[in-house]
């Protein structure tokens, strides 16, 4: 048996979570276009009778520009060294830029093994290009570091990468019961769900500056009744986020209350509320209140 954990590291949206989901074959985080979408670690697991890997989803590595950030780059600092084994997602249609090289430099610098999953190969159609593209990346270690071309969208070569993993993950017992594929609870799930649609039906400066609070969460047997605040730094975003006659926050509610559904398998009741909390991303309280804080042993 094979078994440990594996950190998945890089520059936000080069589609980390995404090869999560795709590894799993289920939505276990939340993946969109819009940089900065992880916010935390979060653990997803796949077992087979080879053993087991503890995926650990981190956000994308950036310069912090506010507390919420120096979280963000904090989270993907901790996962380093409790890895077995590090994967630097990179954006494989694209040579390495600045934030791939600050990774390398001041993340990777480890005895921990990495491997470059080259991802989004898909995106391009001259193999030449991405064997050019690798080269910008292998030269930013010292050491030979092995590479897996990928797409994480597609899932090809996917399976590729998982026998690289086994192959280099040490001998152990699994570390989770086999069925279990994520320790994320129903609240969890349910705040990462309404800020994914969040993500997905707005732009600019909206998507990084909300947080979701499930504030009850009443699980009956024929429904759930859920009760989630939406919090946005200003009043101009709430009324963005509420939309002409209410039309945004209802389409937001809706999309989450239907893939809440599937999740929980029964009927589900979402009741969503906006709330201004100026500046939260630069108030510890404000963090804490809305998980954005290491936990103190
Ligand atoms: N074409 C293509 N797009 C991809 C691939 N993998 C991910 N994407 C897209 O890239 C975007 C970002 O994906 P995410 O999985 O959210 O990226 P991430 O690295 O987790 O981003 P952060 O959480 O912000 O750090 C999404 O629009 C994905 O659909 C791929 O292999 N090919
Ligand atoms: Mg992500």
């Amino acid at each position: 048996m094979k078994s440990g954990f594996v950190a998945i590291i890089g520059r936000p949206n080069v589609g980390k979570s995404t090869l999560l989901n795709q590894v799993l074959g289920q939505k276990i985080v939340i993946a969109t276009d819009k940089a900065q979408t992880t916010r935390k670690r979060i653990k997803g697991i796949y077992t087979t009778s080879e053993g087991q890997i503890v995926f650990v989803d981190t956000p994308g590595v950036h310069k912090p520009l506010n507390k919420l950030g120096e979280f963000l780059l904090d989270e993907a600092k901790i996962a380093v060294p409790d890895a077995d084994l590090i994967l630097f997602l990179v954006d494989g249609s694209e040579p390495a830029g600045k934030g791939d090289k600050w990774i390398a430099k001041n993340l990777l610098q480890t005895d921990i093994p990495i491997i470059i999953v080259m991802n989004k190969v898909d995106k391009i159609k001259k193999p030449e290009k991405v064997e050019a593209n690798l080269l910008t990346y292998k030269t930013l270690f010292e050491k030979n570091i092995p590479v897996v071309r990928i797409s994480a969208k597609t899932g090809r070569n996917t399976d590729t990468l998982l026998k690289n993993i086994f192959h280099k993950l040490p001998q152990g017992d699994i570390l989770y019961p086999e069925d279990v594929v994520t320790e994320e609870t129903m609240r969890d799930v349910t705040e990462e769900i309404i800020r994914e649609k969040i993500l997905l039906n707005t732009s600019d400066e909206i998507p990084h500056s909300v947080a979701v609070k499930v504030d009850n969460y009443f699980e009956q047997e024929n429904i759930d009744k859920i009760y989630a605040t939406i919090y946005c730094e200003q009043k101009s975003q709430k009324g963005i986020l509420i939309g002409k006659g209410g039309s945004l926050l209802k389409k937001i509610g809706t999309e989450a209350r239907i893939e809440l559904e599937k999740i929980a398998d029964k009927k589900v009741f979402l009741k969503l509320e906006i709330k201004v909390e100026k500046d939260w991303r630069k108030k510890d309280a404000s963090l804490k209140n809305f998980g954005y804080q290491e936990e103190q042993n």
